[in-house]
C-alpha cells in the first residue's frame, strides 16, 4: 500500500499502538512503488482480460460439446473452433504467470493492520480467499490436464466448468468490491485524486507522493519488462501446439505437432483404448428407414472425397491433415434420411467416454464430413481409427470418433 494511501486512511484505522506491531506487520514494511495501487490494478486489468477470454473461449466449448437447444454451432469455417479452444488455452497459460505477478504485487495487504476490522472487512478478506483459490486451482488442474497427467479421481471436465464459474464470479465481485481502487489505479497521474474524489489539495499530494515512489524506483520498468517477458516466454513456448508457425519453438507444449502415425499426434492409441482387432466381419452399419450394413468394400465403392481439416483437441494441441472417405451426407441419403440427421456415431472401442458422439445437423448436413479411411494419402493407422473415423470441420477432437462402426439417428 503507499504511503500516501496509509497516511489517507490512518487516521480511520482502530487497532494497537504502531510500538505493539510485529514483522511485516510494522508500518511501512512494504514501501516499494511494486506493491502500489497502480501497479495491482494495472496488473490486474490483463490478468481480468486473460481470464475473461479465457472463460468465454471454455463456455464456448463447453456449449459445443454439451449444446442446448438455443445453441447453434456452424459446420463452417473449418477453423473457427481450432482458434476459439487454441485462444483458450493459450490465455489460461499466460495468466499463470500473471497470476504469481498479481499475488506478488498484493501480498503485502495479508499483513494489512488490524487483521479484520470489521464485519465488512472480514467478509472482503474472505472474498478474496475464493478468488484466490478459484483461480489458482483452475489455472493449476487445466496446466496438469494439458500435461496429459491426470492425478485427480474426480472427472476433470465438469470440475473444470464449475470451477471456472466460481473463478468468473469471484472475479466480478472482486472488480466490483475494488472498483474505486481500480479506477484510481488505472487513471492517469494527476487525475487520480479527482477520480477518487479528493479535494484538489489532497489530490495533489496523493500525486505527488505517488509518482515520487514510482519515478524514483528503477525497479518499477524492470518488473514489468521481467513480467512481460516471462508472459511472452510462456506463450511462445506453447502456442505453437496449435498455431504450427510457431511449431518448432513450441518446446514447453505437451504435443509436438508432426509427432505420431502419419505425422498426425494421437490422444488415445487402439490398444489403450481396447478397440478389438477389425476382421472381415467389419461393418458399418446406418441405421434408418433403409438399413445399410457395409463392408469396407462397399464404402470404397461410394464417391471418394477428400477434405483438409484440422484435428483440434480440446486440451489444445491441433494439426491439419488431408482425410478420405465417404460424405456422411451420401451414406445418410443412402439410407434414406435426410442429409441434415442429427446422427449418434458410434465406435467398436466397447467402454470409454469418448466412444460415441453426436453429429449436430450443420456438421452432418456438410459436405465436409466424412466417415474417413484414408489420411494423408494412406489407409488410416491403426491409431488414428482405423478401419473408419469421423472428421467434421469445427468440432472438438474428442467428438471425432475413431473406429466407427454405427450410425443411428438421434
Ligand atoms: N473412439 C474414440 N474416438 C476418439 C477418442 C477416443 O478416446 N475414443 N479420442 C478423441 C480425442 S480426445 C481426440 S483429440 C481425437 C484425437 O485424434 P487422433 O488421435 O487421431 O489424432 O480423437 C478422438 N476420437
Ligand atoms: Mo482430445
Amino acid at each position: 500500500m503507499s504511503s500516501g494511501l496509509d497516511r489517507l486512511l490512518g487516521a480511520r484505522l482502530p487497532g494497537p499502538p504502531e510500538g505493539a506491531r510485529h514483522g511485516p506487520f510494522r508500518e511501512g514494511t512494504f514501501s516499494s512503488p511494486l506493491h502500489s495501487e497502480r501497479r495491482a490494478a494495472r496488473v490486474g486489468l490483463w490478468l481480468g482480460l486473460a481470464f475473461t477470454v479465457c472463460f468465454l473461449t471454455g463456455l464456448t466449448s463447453h456449449l459445443i460439446q454439451n449444446p442446448p437447444g438455443w445453441f447453434y454451432w456452424p459446420a463452417s469455417p473449418a477453423w473457427l473452433y481450432r482458434v476459439t479452444q487454441g485462444v483458450h488455452v493459450a490465455t489460461g497459460l499466460a495468466a499463470i504467470p500473471l497470476l504469481l505477478v498479481k499475488l506478488w504485487t498484493v501480498y503485502p495487504k495479508l499483513f494489512e493492520w488490524p487483521p479484520a476490522g470489521s464485519v465488512s472487512r472480514a467478509v472482503s478478506r474472505l472474498s478474496i480467499l475464493v478468488l484466490v483459490g478459484a483461480c489458482a486451482m483452475q489455472l493449476l488442474t487445466g496446466l496438469i490436464n494439458i500435461a496429459e497427467w491426470y492425478p485427480w479421481t474426480f472427472f476433470f471436465t465438469t470440475t473444470h466448468y464449475w470451477t471456472g464459474w466460481l473463478a468468473i464470479g469471484a472475479v466480478a465481485v472482486h472488480v466490483g468490491a475494488k472498483a474505486p481502487e481500480i479506477r484510481r489505479g488505472l487513471a492517469r497521474r494527476g487525475t487520480a485524486g479527482a477520480a477518487a474524489g479528493l479535494t484538489e489539495e489532497q489530490a495533489v499530494e496523493r500525486a505527488a507522493v505517488d509518482s515520487a515512489a514510482e519515478y524514483q524506483s528503477v525497479s518499477r520498468r524492470a518488473f514489468v519488462v521481467a513480467a512481460g517477458l516471462g508472459v511472452g516466454a510462456v506463450t511462445l513456448t506453447t502456442v505453437g501446439q496449435s498455431f504450427s508457425p510457431l511449431g518448432a519453438v513450441s518446446v514447453l507444449s505437451p504435443r509436438v505437432p508432426g509427432l505420431g502415425p502419419q505425422g498426425l499426434p494421437v490422444r488415445q492409441t487402439a490398444q489403450r483404448a481396447r478397440v478389438p482387432d477389425v476382421g472381415a466381419d467389419y461393418r458399418l452399419v446406418v441405421e434408418g428407414p433403409n438399413r445399410l450394413e457395409l463392408t469396407l468394400v462397399d464404402l470404397a465403392a461410394f464417391p471418394q472425397r477428400s477434405e483438409r481439416l484440422p484435428i483440434t483437441c480440446v486440451e489444445g494441441w491441433s494439426a491439419s491433415a488431408t482425410w478420405t472417405g465417404v460424405r456422411l451426407g451420401d451414406l445418410l441419403e443412402k439410407a434414406a434420411l435426410p442429409r441434415d440427421t442429427e446422427v449418434t456415431v458410434e465406435s467398436l472401442q466397447e467402454r470409454g467416454l469418448y466412444r460415441k458422439s453426436t453429429v449436430a445437423p450443420p456438421h452432418a448436413a456438410s459436405p465436409r464430413t466424412l466417415l474417413a479411411t484414408g489420411l494423408n494419402g494412406s489407409p488410416l493407422d491403426p491409431d488414428h481409427g482405423y478401419p473408419v473415423r469421423l472428421i467434421a470441420p469445427n468440432r472438438p477432437g474428442v467428438l471425432q470418433t475413431k473406429w466407427v462402426t454405427k450410425v443411428t439417428p438421434v
